[in-house]
């Protein structure tokens, strides 16, 4: 299958995240992406294409047209007011206590448009951001011009930024924007399927209440793990997307035993479903050696999940996300790709 990249993804390089009480490196960084092209091409996945521009329009069927302008203009803002020798940190929100309005000061939106303080804002966050974006639209119409299967190498993530929130490494939100770009192109019906350790809140949101995009996402339990105030089994899509949601949460400490079962109801509500595309938000921080994540996949696990895809027989568009054991990422990556080819 063909994979899509543009070089401008490598530009957002965050200098630190809070975590455990203090400024950490950040682990969501460029190598990542070069380590996943890298094994791509060692294997002859197939040809890397840069993505086209398909402009704003796309980005606004599923983000807030206020969101997007403070994307394009929060460094800008910053710099103004901080100078430019740290990343953008938002340090207070409009939680159950307080008023949920848009603050004109840099610090006060920061607060309003994210959900945790996990993803700095860099000189060129909004470039890797719309190019990102633009590589899951590229990969998109790769299906629709009847290709089985495309890879967007998407970098920076997507799943966890909702309408009009960025969070946990995420600003735009890559597989929604092409899951609602293949539907607006007239899929009738299409499944989101999220095997990232972390649970896609954002996709989960956007399309809660639609009976025309399935979401389902197999994840850490949100009691014990990030995002923790979404992904919980009793969420199941509300008004007309009443049961087109579905969470299957797992224990810290899951390896294949625990997660096949999860699989298996994953693909077995899917294929009733009949979608007339699938697309998977392919994250690989399930590896047990994943630096921020609690589950205990093997490196031969990821071929497993791609062949169990494949059976669904789907046109199959894979958005990456998450995976954070650089070293291992490519192999881990590409492995669910290659299982699905081979299957
Ligand atoms: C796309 C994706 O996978 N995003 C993940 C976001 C997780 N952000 C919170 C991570 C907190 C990690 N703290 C780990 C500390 C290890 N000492
Ligand atoms: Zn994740």
């Amino acid at each position: 299958m063909n994979i899509v990249f543009s070089d401008e993804q490598r530009l957002h390089h965050g200098r630190g995240e809070l975590g455990d009480g203090r400024l950490m490196p950040v682990v969501e960084m460029p190598r990542r992406a070069e380590m996943i092209l890298a094994r791509a091409r060692e294997v002859g996945l197939g040809e890397v294409i840069a993505p086209e521009d398909y402009g704003r329009a796309p980005l606004e069927a599923v983000h807030a047209p206020d969101y997007l302008d403070f994307l394009e203009t929060a460094w800008n803002d910053w710099e103004a007011e901080h100078g430019g020798e740290h990343d953008a940190l938002p340090l207070i929100w409009p939680v159950r206590s307080l008023r949920n309005v848009p603050p004109d000061h840099i610090d006060g939106r920061l607060g309003y448009y994210a959900l945790g303080a996990t993803t700095p804002i860099t000189a060129h966050t909004w470039r890797s951001a719309t190019a990102s974006a633009n590589t899951a639209l590229s990969a998109a119409a790769l299906l629709a011009e009847g290709e089985r299967a495309a890879f967007a190498l998407c970098r920076p993530p997507g799943h966890h930024a909702t309408r009009d929130q960025l969070g946990g490494y995420c600003f735009l939100n890559n597989a929604a924007i092409a899951a609602e770009w293949l539907r607006e192109r007239g899929s009738a019906r299409v499944a989101v399927l999220d095997v990232d350790y972390h649970h896609g809140n954002g996709t989960q949101a956007i399309f809660y209440d639609r009976p025309d995009v399935l979401f389902i996402s197999t994840h850490a339990d949100p009691r014990q793990e990030f995002p923790y105030f979404l992904g919980y089994s009793d969420e199941c899509g509300a008004g007309a997307g009443e049961g087109f949601n579905l969470n299957l949460p797992l224990a810290w400490g899951s390896d294949w035993t625990a997660f096949a079962p999860a699989l298996e109801a994953a693909t077995s509500r899917i294929a009733d479903f009949a979608p007339e595309v699938l697309v998977v938000s392919l994250g690989v921080d399930t590896f047990e050696r994943d630096p921020i994540s609690r589950f205990k996949l093997t490196s031969d696990a990821f071929p497993r999940v791609g062949a169990k895809l494949a059976a669904l027989g789907l046109p199959t568009l894979f958005v990456m996300e998450g995976g954070y054991a650089v070293e291992e990422v490519g192999v881990n990556a590409v492995g669910v790709l290659t299982g699905f080819e081979d299957a």
